[in-house]
């Protein structure tokens, strides 16, 4: 019996995460609900314009400026094949593969790991001519979410990036401008059922994926020219990204 209990504090101490005893725990967890619900909404209303589009990737954005600068919403939707929700947001999250997909970076560090699931990152971006170079300081976190309105589907999986402050990294300090960002990337995994029971492979999945991202500059730089570099960067990531991620994926079990 007290085996049985060593053993079982021992699975909780393996497995629970240990975010929510963090002070930034109760924004993590409202911020990532929200932006749940939000990358939920379709895109119908006409508040959205189309401004990308490749095979299934669909990109929206709504126009927006706050004191001037523009911090476009953009929300994406897309749908890959051959891999899961947990693969997608897994490798979006972790920051071991981060350079491998994201060509924006020139720098990036791990301040904090607040538990498996959570951490605090400083990335810093590479300069785009003629705007000052720009860093970014957020918290990422990545959960499951059981699908309450469809018992039978697959679950969600969200990771979020969200702007914070940190100790270590004070924005005041060198001469980068900060940007303020929050970002989310939704997915689900669905499965055709291979015929006459045979073991689910790749071929059977499905994963639909929702990236939105608002990211205010911080700072000045030109409307048209940010614009610009948006509608070049974002369909380019996330092209890269799930590719990477199909790449990374094939051969390897599947990660439900
Ligand atoms: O979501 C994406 N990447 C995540 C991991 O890196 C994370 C980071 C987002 C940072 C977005 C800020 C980009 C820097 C903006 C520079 C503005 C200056 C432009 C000047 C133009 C004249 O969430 C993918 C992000 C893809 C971004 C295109």
């Amino acid at each position: 019996q007290q085996y049985l209990e060593r053993l079982k504090n021992k699975q909780v101490v393996r497995f629970a995460s240990q975010a929510p005893a963090h002070p930034l725990w109760p924004e993590i967890e409202r911020v990532t609900l929200e932006q749940l619900q939000y990358a939920r909404l379709g895109v119908e209303g006409g508040v959205w314009q189309l401004f990308a589009e490749d095979g299934e990737m669909k990109m929206y954005k709504r126009e927006e400026e706050v004191d001037g600068l523009a911090v476009d919403p953009l929300k994406a939707v897309h749908t890959v094949k051959g891999v899961t929700g947990r693969e997608m947001t897994h490798y979006f999250f972790s920051p071991d593969v981060r350079f491998e997909w994201e060509t924006t970076l020139e720098q990036m560090k791990v301040l904090e790991t607040i538990a498996d699931d959570t951490l605090i990152i400083l990335q810093i971006h590479k300069r785009v001519w003629p705007a000052s170079q720009r860093d970014a300081l957020f918290w990422s976190h990545v959960r499951r979410v059981p699908n309450d309105t469809d018992r039978d589907a697959q679950d969600i999986w969200i990771a979020c990036n969200h702007s914070t402050e940190h100790h270590e990294a004070p924005s005041n300090e060198g001469k980068m401008v900060r940007v303020a960002l929050t970002v989310c990337l939704v997915c689900q995994t669905s499965i055709e059922p291979p015929a006459d029971g045979r073991p689910v492979t790749r071929d059977h999945l499905t994963c639909k994926i929702t990236y939105c991202s608002v990211v205010n500059p911080g700072g000045w730089v030109p409307t048209s020219a940010l614009r610009a570099v948006y509608k070049r960067e974002y369909p380019k990531f996330l092209k890269r990204f799930t590719q990477y991620v199909k790449d990374r994926c094939d051969k390897q079990p599947i990660l439900f």
